[in-house]
């Protein structure tokens, strides 16, 4: 184990999960990747995010159509994302204890509206924080996250753990889509004109994080009513 902030004594610049210096890249008319943006606050949020998952654990929910998703779900927040056979929805309370979801964090409320407040998204309040766990194989499929009230506000998503390869769509799902390599501590902020575009995560590759181990957690922040 080396200490926060050292440099390993070996150092793969070209790894894909070599450290990134950081930076702002504008990967949308109102999106932003935020290169490491969570490194701060990670030492509070791991503990806060045990605390959420001995309420709420990971889950591998059901999509109506049947298949059971490779990602592992919780949510914290006044209301979570639950799919099941009949659809997707939010709801206030957990369908697996019928108990409300935990309560958001301050450490994650406030690190979300920090971030969208960088983007330009001033007084972001979530109401809703899903909770995606990948191990090495799991995927995310291309979608548009249309579940949400209206779209005035972002999401705003922070990545743990093993890296991702992002893709970004467009509006339609043919659309040419474009990779953005999401590594831990990366927050991103989509709004605006890119908040209904197509995205998805390509299979999550084997390797180990020095803190999570073998996964990759990503929260999304929403404002979903
Ligand atoms: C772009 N999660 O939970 S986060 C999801 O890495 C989801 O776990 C992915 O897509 C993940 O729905 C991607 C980034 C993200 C979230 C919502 C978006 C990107 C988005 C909504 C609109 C456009
Ligand atoms: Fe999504």
């Amino acid at each position: 184990m080396h200490r926060k902030g050292d440099t390993p004594a070996t150092l793969d610049l070209f790894a894909d999960d070599a450290p990134q210096p950081p930076s702002t890249e504008q990967i949308g008319p109102a999106s932003y990747v935020f290169r490491g943006y969570a490194l701060p606050v990670v030492d509070r949020l791991l503990p806060a995010l045990e605390a959420v998952l001995q309420t709420a654990p990971f889950r591998n929910m059901v999509t109506p159509g049947g298949f059971t998703m490779s990602v592992g779900l919780s949510s914290c927040g006044a209301l979570g994302w639950t799919t099941d056979r009949s659809g997707y929805q939010y709801s206030a309370l957990d369908p697996q204890t019928d108990q409300p979801w935990p309560a958001m964090p301050q450490v994650f409320r406030d690190l979300a509206q920090a971030a969208a407040s960088d983007a330009g998204f001033a007084d972001f309040e979530p109401d809703a924080c899903l909770i995606n766990r990948y191990v090495p194989g799991a995927k995310m499929s291309l979608h548009q996250d249309k579940n949400e009230h209206g779209y005035q506000w972002p999401v705003v998503s922070v990545s743990l753990g093993l890296p991702a390869m992002f893709l970004f769509g467009g509006l339609e799902r043919s659309d040419k889509t474009q990779k953005v390599p999401l590594f831990h501590g990366d927050v991103v902020v989509w709004g605006g004109e890119d908040r209904l575009r197509f995205h998805g995560v390509l299979p999550i590759k084997q390797g180990s994080h020095s803190l999570l181990g073998e996964q990759r957690i990503n929260f999304t922040f929403r404002k979903a009513r």
